[in-house]
């Protein structure tokens, strides 16, 4: 009977688990009225927020491509429309099947990030505050988020998993006209 249970159980865990892992970071420039024009992507969909009412040319939206359980490494690019500070935001894919009232977690992982056209800190995660946040420096996000001390990092030792819900962020410097580019790794992360 136990045995049967487990079955079904793992039956329900692989139905609820069918969405794809996908990249999903958005950069948001609502706060400071930035607006920020897609460059087009042959591997991924780079847009601005089509669910907003207002001031959606100010927030990109980024999403898709072919995520495994190793490392991709791949790359996006944006245009600000004025000199500012601008967030952005590692996400995993929006998931909420059905009639499901809750959005559910697809995790992600991101490693190695590099910018061209803007200053990142702490690209790699390698750097932990020793301060009160304990997390990684120049990052904002939830213990949850944190992956050290691992071989199966990108670069380093550790590396960022987040879901839609938790995600981690970092606020960047743009300046009008200056092409921005964003270059990560990426991974699935399994479900248990
Ligand atoms: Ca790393």
């Amino acid at each position: 009977m136990k045995k049967m249970l487990t079955l079904v159980l793992s039956a329900a865990a692989v139905c609820c688990m069918a969405q794809q892992a996908e990249v999903r970071i958005d950069v948001d420039g609502l706060k400071n009225g930035i607006a920020l024009t897609p460059v087009k992507s042959s591997l991924l969909d780079v847009s601005n927020a089509s669910w907003l009412q207002d001031n959606k040319e100010c927030y990109l939206v980024v999403s898709g491509g072919k995520i495994t359980n190793d490392w991709s490494e791949m790359e996006f690019s944006f245009i600000p429309e004025n000199d500012g500070k601008v967030a952005l935001i590692l996400r995993g894919p929006w998931y909420k099947p059905g009639t499901e009232v809750t959005n559910r977690p697809v995790w992600v992982a991101y490693d190695d990030l590099s910018a061209i056209g803007a200053d990142l800190r702490n690209p790699g995660f390698e750097e932990v505050n020793p301060g009160a946040t304990g997390f990684f420096s120049g990052w904002g996000g939830d213990p949850a988020n944190m992956i050290v001390g691992k071989d199966d990092s990108k670069s380093g030792k550790n590396y960022v998993k987040v879901w839609h819900n938790v995600p981690v962020a970092q606020n960047i410097v743009v300046k009008k006209g200056q092409k921005v580019t964003i270059k990560f790794s990426i991974k699935a992360i399994p479900a248990e």
